[in-house]
């Protein structure tokens, strides 16, 4: 085992014993969400991978030490500590780990602990990506860099349409990175269902889930998987009210001159205070039905 990982008994066992294991990601809880709801979310997505038979493992970098599974005391601590934590890509991992520093992982990091550690299906909201105006900005999220080089699936609910979508998907499939829409096939945007833009494959059980992922592995192929899962019908956005915040937020952000990796905290808050929370109820719900999809995929590739 890597030396400065640390995984929790409980996660130990549960690999050991060949048991379904779902990795999380921790910069949804200190970036991507206001206190107290981000605590009670992460909880909340604890319980639900557990009431789908897997174990949960909220990833985090904690002291230098890489950790797979938290205390309920660390999540707490860094749902209080919010953006005061660090936020970890894989540029920051290093200097994060030498001077024995807190980090927040993004799917990006959240995917090499979790290969690291042995667990090979990760559940989240949303993914990074392209940004609109990349032409010139250049600002392309290191998420995409990971999924086509790590092996780990990774189910969320597409992405924001505070990203470029068509270009992003150009981006995976350059990568190599299937592309997956669960019962869908329609890229969805995250708040709402679709897109407009059509996914590689669509899929509607996590058997067969398994058995894309199986191949990919057995194929010897390196990179990951995303798996798009659209919002619960119920918990939708209407499009317009969505759109326009979205707009507004990427407007202010640009006369700000918020730009590298405070754009996406940045985005993602004021969308928030934009929406009055509504988004935020809807951001909580579809994380929770994607630990579902990605509980019940890892109890099938346990078979
Ligand atoms: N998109 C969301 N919610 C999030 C993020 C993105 O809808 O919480 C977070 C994830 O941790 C993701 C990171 O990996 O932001 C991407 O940041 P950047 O765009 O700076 O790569
Ligand atoms: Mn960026």
């Amino acid at each position: 085992m890597n030396k400065y990982l640390d995984i929790s008994p409980e996660v130990k066992q549960a690999l050991a014993e060949g048991k379904p294991v779902v990795a999380l990601e921790s910069t949804i809880i200190s970036h991507g969400m206001p206190y107290p709801k981000n605590v009670e979310t992460a909880m909340l997505v604890e319980k639900t991978i557990r009431d789908n038979g897997a174990v949960p493992a909220t990833i985090a970098i904690i002291g230098g030490r890489l950790k797979a599974g938290l205390s309920a005391e660390e999540i707490e601590y860094l749902g209080k500590s919010g953006r005061k934590v660090a936020k970890a890509s894989r540029r920051d991992m290093a200097a994060i780990v030498a001077r024995g520093a807190d980090g927040a992982t993004t799917v990006t990091t959240t995917m090499i602990i979790a290969h690291m550690a042995g667990i090979s299906v990760f559940a989240t909201g949303g993914i990074g990506g392209v940004h609109r105006g990349a032409e010139t900005t250049m600002d392309i999220s290191a998420d995409l860099e990971e999924l086509g080089s790590t092996p780990v699936m990774v189910v969320c609910a597409g992405a924001k349409s505070i990203l470029d979508l068509g270009l992003t998907l150009e981006y995976l499939e350059t990568k190599g990175v299937p592309v997956i829409g669960y019962g869908t096939d329609e890229l969805p945007a995250f708040y709402t269902r679709r897109s407009g833009f059509g996914v590689d494959y669509r899929v509607d059980s996590p058997e067969e889930l398994a058995a894309m992922f199986k191949a990919q592995q057995g194929l010897g192929m390196k990179g990951g998987m995303l798996v798009t899962n659209p919002i619960p019908e119920q918990y939708a956005m209407d499009k317009e009210v969505i759109d326009a915040a979205i707009d507004q937020a990427i407007a202010e952000s640009r006369e700000k001159g918020i730009h590298g990796k405070e754009t996406t905290p940045f985005l993602l808050a004021r969308v928030v205070e934009l929406t009055g929370g509504d988004s935020l109820e809807s951001n909580i719900q579809l994380v929770l039905n994607n630990a579902t999809v990605a509980a019940k995929t890892a109890a099938e590739l346990c078979k």
